[in-house]
């Protein structure tokens, strides 16, 4: 049996055929399984547990059937969702991991995260990040009638979109140094994460890896570890090359 890995499905009511598209992915892999990962940003938006739209039901259905037949669920959250918590996790037959979380694939320990905070070199995103985490303001926010907790979202995500502009590709990229110390920190060989929508695996060198996992926006991204091999499939990267296929021992 093997172990699924997918992230920055970036999910919302106004696609839903994003949504049937997941669902029936789901419900294929169902039968070759017995683990799945979500790692961030599996929805758009996440304005609280008690306000889920109508239109994720289908997917929350699918996600129940997938802890029905034995399949464990886990999920992190990421930098668009992490408003997302125990209560939505719960019945929709998922855990929680905190980030980062380490893991065992096979013989090898596997760091997970979602990938914003190796972003050190966005500096405004950072600091974005740090009051955003905040308990108490996350506490306040979620006291908050829908709407106004809409309008907070509108107003963050329109300005993150005009910030975009001004920033490059290599700042909202991860930080190599910050890789390399989160890497040591936890002593492992391998760190495997989304947020970039970059997919790929990369050798660091002395037989390090860091594996990048893509976004949904064409065509489902996702990594399956069979317990030997773990493989990337992603429209943009070539298949069977040394970008799509790793052996872990
Ligand atoms: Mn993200």
């Amino acid at each position: 049996m093997s172990t699924l890995f997918i992230s920055d499905l970036h999910l919302s009511p106004s696609h839903p055929k994003l949504i049937k598209a997941t669902v029936d992915f789901l419900a294929q892999q169902a039968s070759k399984i017995d683990q799945l990962y979500i790692l961030g940003d599996l929805f758009n938006t996440w304005l609280g547990d008690d306000i889920v739209p109508d239109e994720f039901q289908p997917l929350i259905e699918q996600l129940t059937k997938l802890k029905q037949v034995g399949i464990k669920s886990y999920l992190m959250v990421g930098n668009r969702d992490f408003m997302l918590g125990k209560t939505f996790a719960g019945y929709s037959g998922m855990t929680i991991l905190q980030e980062p979380t380490l893991i065992k694939l096979g013989q090898c320990k596997v760091l997970l995260m979602h990938g914003d905070s190796l972003c050190i070199d966005d500096i405004s995103y950072q600091r974005y990040r740090r009051w955003s985490r905040n308990r108490f303001l996350q506490y306040c926010f979620l006291m908050l009638p829908a709407s106004y907790r809409e309008g907070i979202s509108d107003k963050i995500k329109q300005k993150s979109r005009q910030q975009k502009q001004h920033k490059s590709a290599e700042i909202m990229d991860v930080n190599h140094n910050e890789v390399d110390r989160v890497m040591a920190q936890f002593r492992v060989d391998y760190l495997l994460h989304g947020h970039t929508h970059r997919p790929a695996i990369h050798e660091l060198g002395h037989e390090q890896y860091r594996i990048v996992l893509g976004d949904w926006q064409k065509e489902p991204s996702f990594i399956v570890f069979d317990g030997y091999q773990l493989q990337l499939f992603d429209p943009r990267v070539p298949k069977d090359s040394i970008a799509s296929i790793l052996s872990l021992s």
